[in-house]
């Protein structure tokens, strides 16, 4: 944990968030600025700062954020697919840093950004 992240004080439930899952290891929350209408973000319960700062000791629990994105997006009204973007670092535009996913859909074909 770091006493300074606004991501590790909603794990510890200092912050308010709308939670959309949570267990032992990660936690899924709604995005406070949706940019859809599905937009919501899995994050470790592990201060991990960004995707550069990952070891093989995150291995597991990243690999379990991604292998149940794909049941919380549909569980939020994405049935027909949605994107995941992981900012990272300054380059990558990254603001919080604590490692998250967005995972972002809805009803609707989302614009194209990459
Ligand atoms: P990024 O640029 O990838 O680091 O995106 C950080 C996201 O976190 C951004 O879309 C807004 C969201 N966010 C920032 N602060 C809070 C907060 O206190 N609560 C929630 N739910 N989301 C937040």
């Amino acid at each position: 944990m770091d006493p300074n992240c606004i991501f590790c004080k909603i794990v510890k439930g200092e912050i308010p968030s709308k939670k959309v899952y949570e267990d032992d290891e990660m936690l899924a929350f709604h995005d406070i600025h949706p940019l859809a209408p599905v937009h919501f973000m899995l994050i470790p319960r592990k201060h991990i700062a960004s995707l550069a700062e990952a070891t093989p000791e995150d291995a597991g629990v990243l690999g379990r954020m991604m292998a149940i994105a794909g049941r919380l997006a549909r569980e939020q009204g994405s049935t027909e697919g949605f994107r995941t973007i992981v900012n990272t670092g300054r380059i990558g535009r990254q603001d919080v840093y604590h490692l998250h996913i967005h995972i972002i859909g809805g009803p609707n074909p989302l614009p194209r950004m990459i």
